[in-house]
């Protein structure tokens, strides 16, 4: 067992490489794989009713650990996860998400986007983010800081942070707990009280737990495979 994980590294362009560990299925293992994680996949809800019942810290340090082997441009890995408990600063959070609801709901959205939102049954009401034991806030470091505060750029920034976020979804799920990604905008106020420096920018606020006992989900149907694919054979 020791030796296939035994680390033999060559030099590729002068860079460190280390053989590819990979594991092969045959089609039989593979459709069956990929069926139970599609079924596991696709039970996955976004649910805004939370029990505060508490989730550890250990867990959350895995999932965000999950989280970052997302791929990103040039290795830069360039997000920042904040997991909040703190009583005190979900409830700083919430309150700011709140005022900037209430100007989304009564007057920055556009009518369209009030009836689009209707089925979901959102409103401006967000006390999730104190119910919900953690609150995961994810920076994106949209330059680097160089150890002289030099600017070091990033790339990709959004669909690197956009990815990781995927992963860390998918992980929350995996662990039997529930999330919703919620975007409250402008979110300027999360740098503000989680004290971010000037290089990360928030992307999205994520409360995670258990699902409240008798939690309810809109009845919705995800498009099909014909809806979502085109095939060029
Ligand atoms: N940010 C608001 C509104 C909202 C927007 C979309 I697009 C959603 O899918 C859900 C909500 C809110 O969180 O209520």
């Amino acid at each position: 067992m020791e030796e296939k994980f035994a680390k033999k590294v060559v030099e590729v362009n002068g860079f460190p490489h280390i053989p590819l560990y990979s594991e092969e299925f045959t089609e039989a293992e593979m459709l069956a794989r990929t069926g139970k994680f599609y079924s596991e996949l696709s039970a996955r809800r976004s649910v805004r009713h939370f029990s505060d019942r508490p989730v550890s810290k250990d867990i959350i340090e895995q999932l965000i650990i999950t989280a970052g082997t997302a791929p990103s441009g040039a290795h830069k890995q360039p997000w920042k996860f904040c997991a909040i408990s703190s009583e005190e600063i979900k409830r700083q959070i919430r309150i700011a998400a709140e005022e900037e609801e209430r100007s989304n709901y009564n007057s920055r959205m556009s009518e369209q986007w009030l009836k689009d939102l209707a089925p979901l049954g959102t409103d401006t009401n967000k006390e999730f983010l104190q119910i919900a034991p953690w609150i995961i806030v994810v920076f994106k470091q949209v330059y680097e800081l160089g150890p002289e505060k030099d600017k070091r750029t990033n790339y990709y920034v959004n669909e690197s942070v956009g990815i990781a976020c995927g992963m860390l979804i998918a992980a929350i799920h995996h662990a039997g707990l529930v999330t919703l990604t919620h975007t409250p905008s402008p979110m300027n106020f999360l740098s503000k009280i989680l004290e971010r420096p000037e290089n990360e920018r928030p992307f999205l606020l994520l409360p995670v737990g258990y699902a409240a006992k008798n939690a309810l989900v809109p009845d919705l149907q995800r498009k099909s495979l014909e809806k979502i694919s085109v095939f060029y054979e």
